[in-house]
């Protein structure tokens, strides 16, 4: 197979309410929305990069930028037999994991298409239902925070994450374990922590939490390892895990017990078998995290918690939790089980409303095969 087109979208969608994080508030979601043409098919991702640098590196800018200079040009020259052929091929790029992921992510999509099978089947995992879990952001104060917490749980959600940073933290969690003694509950820190503070993270141990995740620097495994030795709470890792390999070296290091994969992270569907591969091999739980994504990315990533690794429930809530108006129909919907169903359709399963797309799009480039 030889890509013919390729395209990106910049889109834009309003959040129903502002996120915040130790790292920042988005009140808007901007990504580049990257589709890739074959034979008359063609399969779509969604770029997980945002507007600023504050979680990882990449932004849109240097997303559209790479894929435009260096990505698509090279995808070109490739007769594809395959879409695990793709990161191989992107590593010559150094880096700039979400550009490579959502040109990546396009071609599998479009190889399910082809196929006229559903994402999950060709990434090797199952249909059914996945379990569901929920990111509530940092609230103006506690009550608020419970309040939040609550219509979670009510909700259904099988595990709940909040945000925490230095001042946020031990109060809140106490405060929500008061409420829910047996929830599954589990904190982000987004790296707003430094080593000097483990004595403080320690007394976050009295609170049975599944794990914390990225207390740390967001590109370290070495003082996480150090972290790990001194809690008993498990640590995750999110930012630091780029690729299998990080993956594998994080385990082996004890800088984590269990792993956060996001496929745009890992330069895409490719890299996440292999995060998924390396925490199987050596027993750690892996568990799909989210970043704010339409119902594009939502649902790539649903049908990659099939597989058999994901022991855990992700970050992959509702559709409705962020946007008045989804860009797929149906919007992703979660049981009052807590769960999502699999979608059975080919590629991502649930039809792109492009009417809504091209409304909310204020840049679009198309590059073809010369
Ligand atoms: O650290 O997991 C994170 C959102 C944006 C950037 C980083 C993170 C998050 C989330 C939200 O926690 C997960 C989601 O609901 O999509
Ligand atoms: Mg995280």
């Amino acid at each position: 197979m030889r890509l013919d087109r390729v395209e990106a979208r910049r889109v834009t969608l309003p959040l129903r309410f502002p996120f915040e994080t130790s790292f920042s508030r988005t009140t808007t979601k901007q990504f580049l929305l990257v589709s890739a043409s074959a034979d008359g098919v063609t399969g779509h991702a969604e770029c997980v990069a945002d507007v600023d640098p504050f979680y990882l590196p990449e932004t849109n800018v240097t997303a559209l930028h790479v894929l435009r200079d260096f990505l698509v040009p090279l995808a070109f020259t490739l007769d594809v037999s395959h879409p695990r052929e793709l990161a191989p091929a992107f590593s010559r790029v150094r880096g700039h994991e979400m550009a490579k992921a959502a040109l990546e992510m396009a071609v599998w999509e479009l190889w399910a298409r082809r196929e006229g099978a559903p994402l999950w089947r060709v990434l090797g995992g199952r249909g059914g239902e996945i379990a569901s879990g929920v990111s509530v952001g940092l609230q103006k104060d506690e009550a608020a925070l419970l309040d939040k917490v609550s219509a979670e749980v009510a909700a259904g959600y099988r595990r709940v994450k909040v945000k925490i940073k230095p001042g946020r933290d031990v109060a809140l969690v106490e405060a929500i374990r008061g409420r829910f003694p047996a929830l599954p509950l589990m904190v982000d820190a987004n790296s707003a922590y430094t080593l000097d503070q483990a004595d403080h993270l320690k007394r976050l141990d009295r609170f049975s939490l599944m794990m914390i995740e990225q207390p740390l620097g967001w590109d370290d495994i070495v003082d996480h390892a150090a972290l790990q030795r001194r809690l008993e709470t498990p640590v995750c890792l999110d930012e630091s895990i780029r690729s299998g390999d990080d993956a594998r070296r994080a385990l082996e290091l004890g800088s984590c017990r269990i792993v956060n994969v996001k496929v745009g992270r890992v330069g895409g569907f490719s890299g996440a078998i292999a995060v998924h591969d390396a925490c199987r091999a050596r027993g750690a739980p892996v568990w799909c995290g989210g970043m704010l994504e339409s119902g594009i990315g939502r649902l790539a990533n649903v049908h990659l918690q099939t597989l058999p690794g994901f022991t855990l429930p992700g970050d992959t809530s509702a559709s409705a939790r962020y946007f008045e108006e989804d860009l797929v129909d149906p919007p992703v919907v979660v049981s009052p089980a807590g769960t999502i169903a699999v979608p059975e359709g080919p590629g991502i399963g649930h039809a792109i409303v492009w009417p809504r797309v091209e409304r909310a799009t204020d840049l679009h480039e198309t590059w073809r095969r010369p």
